[in-house]
């Protein structure tokens, strides 16, 4: 067995020192191995297609974001284990990102920054967060940190999933058409898969409530952007905060950075820690080897 590792060289040094004292004599090659047909474990946050073609062995890949659709799926072989990072940095980090989008759409900050630089000093009328209804779509681990950290402000809260198992004062949904009609300010946190690619497009945008809010932080690609904006400019939608975007990074031209009411961050809602990283990754490893159930572990037929 060893090791190919992609990423950064900061956190790759946190990554070779717990992986040597967990599996001693362990091979672990930062961005390139000299012996490719050795190589059994991917570590990656993204990488070439060819990847997977230049190391035949590969058997398992561990992505280094709780999403793998970075990766490029299609491209890598049925028989490798896919495994995602689970690090309780990620849940925490999201919660706060998603609590700060909340607050800015639903206390107005778009409109009060782009009043702040025309000099305006012009007030609207504060909402109570008992009559703003917030809806987030995805109850995996993000969706659920999310939903837990918005209850003490008193926002009605839903949730929407596959599944629509949601947690004690949540509504749970499986019908979407039903879930958007009561959504005031809604969040995105799918995966992409083929399900979710382009969902958030002008029909959809279209069953919401007229001056719905819209916070995005699961996957660029699910956004259909010339839609979104076209949902701003009509007043179907008020505003948006998105974290991703399609391309990421978005060109500096791009209309999105232009829009009065629009809030961009540059993929940051979460970053994996290194240590808590490594941890994890030590322990797919041992299950891995043990035969065991693999924490983080991908469906590839659902694709999440
Ligand atoms: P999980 O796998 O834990 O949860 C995914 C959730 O989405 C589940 O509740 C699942 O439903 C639901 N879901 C998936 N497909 C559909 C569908 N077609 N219709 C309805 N519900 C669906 O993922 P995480 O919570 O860990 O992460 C979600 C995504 O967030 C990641 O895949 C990644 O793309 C993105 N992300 C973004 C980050 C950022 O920095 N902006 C950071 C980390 C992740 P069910 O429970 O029924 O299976
Ligand atoms: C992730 C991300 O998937 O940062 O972890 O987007």
């Amino acid at each position: 067995m060893a090791i190919l590792y992609l990423s950064t060289p900061e956190r790759g040094a946190i990554f070779r020192a717990q992986l040597a004292e967990a599996f001693p004599g362990l091979p672990f090659h930062e961005g390139y191995a000299p012996d490719p047909a050795a190589v059994t474990v991917l570590i990656a946050w993204t990488c070439p297609p060819e990847t997977f073609t230049a190391h035949p062995n590969l058997a398992l890949l561990i992505s280094i974001g709780a999403g793998v659709d970075q990766l490029d799926l299609s491209a890598v072989p049925g028989h490798v284990t896919v495994v995602r990072m689970l690090e309780p940095g990620l849940p925490e980090q999201m919660a706060e990102w998603v609590t700060m989008a909340v607050l800015a759409l639903h206390r107005d900050l778009p409109t009060y920054i782009a009043q702040g630089r025309e000099g305006l000093w012009k007030s609207g009328r504060n909402v109570p967060a008992r009559a703003r209804r917030i809806g987030v779509m995805g109850m995996g681990q993000l969706g659920l940190a999310v939903l837990s950290a918005l209850k003490p402000f008193g926002f009605p809260l839903a949730g929407f999933s596959r599944r629509g198992t949601a947690p004690e004062g949540v509504e749970g949904f499986t019908d979407l058409d039903a879930f958007l009609a009561r959504t005031d300010l809604l969040i995105g946190l799918l995966p992409l898969t083929a399900d979710t690619e382009g969902l958030f497009d002008a029909q959809f945008f279209a069953k919401m409530p007229r001056g719905a809010r819209f916070v995005q932080a699961g996957r660029g690609k699910q956004l259909n952007t010339t839609d979104l904006l076209a949902a701003l400019d009509s007043g179907q939608l008020s505003a948006a905060m998105l974290d991703v975007t399609d391309p990421e990074p978005l060109p500096s031209d791009h209309p999105l950075w232009r829009h009065p009411g629009v809030i961009i961050t540059p993929h940051v809602a979460c970053q994996t820690r290194a240590e808590e990283g490594a941890r994890h990754v030590v322990a797919v490893l041992r299950a891995w080897q043990a035969k065991a159930p693999i924490p983080g572990l991908i469906d590839r037929a659902r694709g999440y």
